[in-house]
């Protein structure tokens, strides 16, 4: 009976073991896997313990820097994310982003504090404004108003400011694809996987040229602030499709790939089975 017990006990601790978050980057999770399937041309995880450096996950090597205010650690909306970043007077200067591009995705997940009533909440703006440049924001104030407040411009497109639709949910975590197709002259936002509809069409579109340095939670490192936390920014050089970025919503919230332990979780589970083994070969 006492034999019983013990083993319960131990079979509970490996199994709280098991069971334990496993994760605290987001190097090798599903999210991470289907992301980097799809050639971003930058991917941010931004799960460093502390700055300057924000490492890219992608291929390119294009590390950033978080200048001013930021704070590391942010828990995430799933475990397979690790960790965020709350910016707040914050940013990461990215650097360029290899040339032009007919279509773009930008990816990201947000979790603001302020949806840009009183003027522009920098998502990503490449530094300057001429052709073709970028510039993605949160701005309520704008012509889409509180419930269109994703703004993307590109300068020399017509209409500048584009508002897709589909609402931005404060203090809440929420995964944003917005997509750009200048040859279809379309730019479509995505929200939790979902495409929302009816898709927003340009006049005149133009390539993206993402050619120079810009900027994630600051316009140009020093102004107009992203408040609120993001986390596992990436921009690809193509049109995502739905399929795509349905796949890579879904797979953030695989959290029951995530169960595989980590080597000192392992080292653990060994010690509990060395002693187990100790123990049977005792007991006959
Ligand atoms: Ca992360």
């Amino acid at each position: 009976m006492r034999t019983k017990a013990i083993l319960a006990i131990i079979a509970m601790a490996l199994f709280s073991l098991l069971a334990a978050p496993a994760w605290a980057a987001t190097v090798g999770s599903p999210y991470y896997n289907a992301v980097r399937a799809d050639n971003p041309l930058v991917y941010y995880g931004f799960d460093e313990a502390a700055g300057p450096t924000a490492t890219d996950l992608s291929v390119n090597g294009r590390n950033g820097t978080y200048g001013n205010t930021y704070t590391l650690n942010q828990a995430s909306a799933y475990t397979g994310l690790g960790t965020g970043v709350l910016f707040n007077g914050g940013n990461v200067a990215v650097p360029a982003l290899g040339g032009v591009y007919s279509s773009l995705t930008l990816e990201y997940w947000i979790k603001p504090t302020d949806l840009g009533g009183g003027g522009f909440r920098t998502l990503y703006n490449r530094d300057g404004w001429n052709t073709g440049w970028v510039h993605n924001h949160l701005w309520a104030g704008g012509a889409g108003g509180a419930s269109k407040p994703m703004e993307f411009s590109l300068a020399g497109a017509n209409p500048t400011d584009q508002f897709p639709t589909g609402a931005i949910q404060l203090n809440t975590w929420q995964h944003v694809a917005l997509v750009y197709d200048a040859s279809a002259k379309t730019i479509m936002q995505y929200l939790n996987g979902v495409a929302q509809n009816p898709v927003t069409t340009y006049t005149t579109a133009l390539s993206a040229d993402l050619s120079g340095t810009g900027h994630i939670g600051q316009w140009d490192g020093s102004s107009r602030p992203y408040l609120g936390s993001m986390d596992e920014f990436a921009v690809y050089g193509t049109a995502l499709t739905a399929t795509q970025i349905s796949a890579h919503y879904s797979a953030s919230t695989q959290t029951a790939n995530l169960d595989v332990p980590e080597p000192a979780t392992m080292a653990l589970m060994g010690l509990c089975l060395a002693g187990l083994g100790r123990y049977v070969r005792r007991r006959r």
